[in-house]
């Protein structure tokens, strides 16, 4: 065997990896495998081939054992810093998916998903709407350290570019780094996701997007002139990123805009749910029909591709359900939660949240709260990234728990701020303040947001007891813990949605006050 050769079988596909993984784990227990190499594989880990290739000349059939362990070694090395994978859907209600109890909406790849990995039943995001929950799954920060606490309000606006994403962490580290679908962090120049760490992009900038029409897709910065329909588009484009990029290390940011508004869906979709009486519910079922298979195609050429087992896929909603009038409302459902998308309510903040790595990870369900800022500490340190501590992440690593290395909640607290609105989740309980839209059900502008709530989550998953006036110490104590969190905080950088709830309210010509009491 020589050096050529050995890098031949190096950049050999999964069959050799799979092989160096049985070997290994021989090596490592001290079993005599079929081959007889009982004890050899924690030693020649270290070795480099010119050292290994020197034994040679004292024993060829040695050599070709140790060549052939170094192989092993050096392809399961590399083998350890998978590939991600990162879904997001938007706007999805809590209700609507198989692995939650859905009955009336197929959902079978994301069933499959669930199944093949953990299942948290205490996930969260870090805000209910669109633009900051990404700007956090992209930064793994809270998004109001920053400033980013609404959608981006004008042109101007965007994640700031004083911020370093996972995809740039990634790309640092050798990642070929792709995002298919929508953006919604700025449309500037300055913004465009090829200057935030992605190498290609294929999607739109906005926040939202016709299912049918081109106009405003782009591929990098070139339109794109004909579309079917953009759920299908991007199923397609991610299946094509994985395809041509198979042989190296990726990370692939997938974010449908299903099922956001405009609700449209196919006919041979809508077709599928002639029971459904209720016309947007039955589109709503189509566009997450859509999801799901786009989701299947992704994961089927995982399994082609031999990378099944070597990629981190990581799904979440962006946000809960719109079901409050004044919202996107798109027949979505957030049983058994109350509350709405732009709440802070359970309904707009804890959504449907998969962690899978066959092979790596035993299926499983997670219950401690966990935040959509750890799946990029986790990512990171799935690749081997370190990340200074200067870069003040906030998510968890989340690994050592999923591997039951580590016991416990991955956090003693969580903590959201949007506008006027609060919430802080400490153990099972949760102080918030929501905007009262939620109760009134009006869509009216400028309802104020409640006064401060408690609830216990163990026993109300649906926030419906408060216990605030029978608990005043534990309200003490939950302020107390999110204002430490708030003062390191910062302004809004743009307001948003102008005057709508959720956001600081001027007052006989004052500035608002937030939730903490800063302006
Ligand atoms: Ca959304």
């Amino acid at each position: 065997m020589t050096l050529r050769s050995v890098d031949a079988v190096l950049k050999s596909g999964s069959d050799t990896e799979s092989l160096c993984r049985r070997r290994l784990r021989r090596g490592w227990q001290g079993k005599v495998g079929s081959d007889g190499v009982k004890g050899q594989a924690m030693r020649l880990q270290t070795p480099n081939l010119n050292r290994t290739y020197k034994v040679l000349a004292l024993s060829r059939p040695l050599l070709v054992i140790l060549l052939n362990l170094q192989v092993c070694s050096l392809s399961f090395a590399a083998s350890l810093r998978p590939n991600i994978l990162f879904i997001v859907g938007d706007d999805m209600g809590y209700a609507d998916v198989g692995f939650h109890g859905c009955k009336d909406i197929p959902t079978p790849n994301l069933n499959a998903l669930a199944a093949s990995g953990v299942r948290f039943t205490n996930g969260y995001v870090s805000g209910p709407y669109c633009s900051p929950t990404r700007a956090g799954l992209l930064t793994g920060r809270y998004q109001t350290r920053f400033g980013h606490e609404f959608n981006p309000g004008g042109a101007s606006s965007g994640l700031p570019v004083t911020e370093r994403t996972i995809a740039d962490r990634l790309k640092a580290a050798g990642y070929v780094t792709g995002l298919v679908g929508k953006w919604h962090l700025g449309a500037q120049p300055q913004f465009h996701p090829q200057k935030r760490g992605f190498d290609e992009f294929y999607g739109f900038l906005g926040g939202s997007h016709d299912y049918f029409k081109a106009a405003g897709v782009l591929r990098g910065t070139a339109p794109v002139t004909e579309l079917d329909y953009t759920t299908d588009a991007f199923g397609r484009e991610a299946v094509a990123f994985i395809e041509r990029h198979k042989g190296e290390r990726w990370f692939l940011y997938l974010a449908f805009n299903a099922v956001h508004t405009p609700m449209q869906a196919t006919d041979g979709r809508l077709a599928k749910f002639p029971d459904e009486a209720d016309e947007k519910r039955r589109t709503y079922d189509a566009m997450m029909l859509a999801m799901d298979e786009a989701i299947g195609r992704v994961r089927r050429k995982l399994v082609e591709t031999g990378l099944e087992r070597n990629t981190l896929v990581c799904f979440i909603s962006d946000n809960g359900g719109p079901t409050m009038p004044g919202t996107t409302i798109n027949a979505s459902r957030n049983d058994p939660f109350r509350g709405s998308k732009r709440t802070t309510l359970e309904g707009g903040i804890r959504v449907p949240f998969l962690v899978s790595w066959p092979g790596h990870l035993e299926p499983g369900v997670f219950t401690p709260p966990a935040i959509q800022l750890d799946l990029p500490a986790t990512a990171l340190a799935a690749a081997g990234v370190q990340v200074n501590r200067d870069a003040k992440l906030e998510g968890a690593d989340l690994l050592p728990f999923l591997r039951s290395e580590k016991t416990g909640a991955p956090h003693d607290a969580l903590y959201w701020r949007f506008g006027q609105q609060m919430a802080i989740r400490l153990g099972d309980y949760k102080l918030v303040r929501y905007d009262s839209n939620a109760d009134t059900l009006t869509g009216a502008r400028n309802q104020p947001v409640t006064a401060a709530r408690l609830y216990n989550l163990a026993a109300d998953t649906g926030e419906t007891k408060d216990l605030a006036a029978a608990m005043p110490d534990k309200v003490t104590e939950l302020q107390s813990r999110w204002d430490a969190w708030n003062g390191a905080n910062v302004k809004p950088l743009w307001g948003g949605d102008g005057a709508r709830p959720g956001t600081p309210v001027a007052k006989k010509g004052k500035r608002a006050r937030d939730a903490s009491g800063n302006r």
